[in-house]
């Protein structure tokens, strides 16, 4: 084992302890552990996708952060090929969540993924996908 020190934000950490009583874990540890093996997973599964793919990609971020919203717009502009569809719903005083409908090579859709995820105000990035186009018509 390796033993590292981190610096992370109060808030952060305690939602996390929060996760982790309310999971029943006694060590802080394992649930930072388990938190990166899932991280990894979770990396590895957008890795192996190939082909079109047809999906969503749900962000939030907090619209106050300095520059979030026009570098989220640039990178949009950027994959705008990618990209059919895009819904911004105000959730809160602080928190924007936009729905990108991505559609394409799926090399491309992670790169936009990616970039992203990324940026700095932005707290959280899912996508969901599905095979799209011929792929789906060998099933
Ligand atoms: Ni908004």
């Amino acid at each position: 084992m390796m033993r590292i020190s981190m610096s992370l934000p109060k808030k952060l950490l305690n939602e996390f302890d929060e996760v982790l009583k309310d999971r029943g874990y006694q060590s802080r540890s394992k649930g930072i552990r388990d938190a990166l093996k899932d991280y990894i997973v979770r990396y590895q599964w957008m890795n192996d996708m190939e082909g079109d793919r047809i999906g969503i990609l749900a962000v939030i971020y907090d619209h106050h952060y300095t520059g979030v919203m026009e570098d989220l717009t640039d990178i949009q502009h950027d994959f705008r090929e990618y990209i059919s569809a895009v819904m911004h719903v105000h959730m809160t005083d602080k928190y924007c969540l936009e729905v990108i409908v991505v559609k394409g090579d799926v090399e491309y859709i992670r790169k936009l993924t990616e970039k992203i995820m990324r940026l700095k105000g932005v707290e959280h990035v899912k996508l969901t996908s599905t095979a799209s186009g011929e792929t789906l018509d060998e099933k």
